[in-house]
């Protein structure tokens, strides 16, 4: 296992850990963090024992945006150059279902590393924002767009363009987020749904997030003629003859993750 400076990963069960670490800098996301994140992401993504991914923080703060103090004296071409930040879509792209446990500060590129998961479960305490319009930038790791979807445009436009936080309850109401819990019961109740899922066949919640996140990549037609052509391929698993099995034999299903 890889040892890392920003981050601790450990693994629960079937379940793989990431918690961001860089505590007096409210888990600022610089260069270094990105690139264990993106580094712990692609080795849970290769352990065949892992089938969820859970990313979190700590009580005060997910994530307080991208690191200011790094990109303070950063010019066009640097960044540019660099595709500043690029490496986050890794992320994006996991195969494997990511679940993000939210208490404190998730704004700026927190708020847009929360939305890069699947399942967004909040603390009571939990703050969501684009605050980047206040340091004269605009969001960079997918805000713009992800909070859109999200929450749709009237209350996107609001929040790029005043820079407002919004609550764990409007977040909630607004769709941004799966539910919340109290903010002790955080990780206990993350972790519960993230091994709930890794308990199920693993190709097959593999699937289930594919033919999800069509639905943003498509038109409502094609979005289900994927879906069906998915459905039908679950058919050849392993773990559907057994689901299927254990259901007429009124037995829990032993998955293999085949
Ligand atoms: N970057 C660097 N350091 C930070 C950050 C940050 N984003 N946030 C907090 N810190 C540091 C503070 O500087 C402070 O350090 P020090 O003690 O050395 O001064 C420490 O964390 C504690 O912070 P505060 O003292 O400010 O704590 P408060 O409880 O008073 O306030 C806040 C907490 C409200 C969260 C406040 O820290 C804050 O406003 N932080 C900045 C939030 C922000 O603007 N985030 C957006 C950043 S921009 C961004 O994310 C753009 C993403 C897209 C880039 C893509 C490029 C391609």
């Amino acid at each position: 296992m890889t040892d890392f400076e920003t981050i601790l990963l450990e693994r629960k069960g079937r379940v793989g850990i990431i918690t961001l670490n860089r505590p007096k800098a409210l888990n600022a996301l610089n260069s270094e963090l990105m690139r264990e994140v993106v580094s712990a992401v692609e080795e849970l993504e290769k352990d065949s024992e892992i089938g969820a991914i859970l990313i979190t923080g700590s009580d005060r703060a997910f994530a307080a945006g991208a690191d200011i103090k790094e990109m303070q004296p950063k010019s066009y071409m640097d960044v540019y150059l660099d595709d500043f930040f690029a490496a986050w879509d890794r992320l994006a792209a996991a195969r494997k279902p990511t679940i993000a446990a939210v208490a404190g500060y998730a704004l700026g590129g927190g708020c847009e590393l929360a939305m890069l998961c699947d399942i967004l479960i909040a603390a009571d305490t939990a703050k969501f924002g684009q605050p980047e319009i206040k340091l004269g930038v605009i969001p960079g790791i997918g805000g713009s767009q992800r909070l859109t979807r999200a929450v749709g445009k009237a209350k996107a436009m609001e929040l790029c363009l005043t820079g407002r936080n919004m609550d764990a309850e409007e977040a909630e109401r607004a769709g941004l987020v799966s539910r919340i819990v109290p903010a002790a019961d955080l990780l206990d109740e993350a972790l519960q749904t993230a091994t709930t899922i890794a308990e199920m066949s693993l190709p097959v919640a593999m699937m289930a997030k594919e033919a999800v996140n069509r639905s943003f990549e498509t038109t409502l037609t094609e979005g289900v003629r994927f879906e069906r052509r998915v459905f039908h391929s679950t058919f050849a698993t392993e773990d559907q003859k057994e689901g299927m099995a254990a259901f007429v034999e009124k037995r829990p299903p032993v998955f293999k993750h085949r």
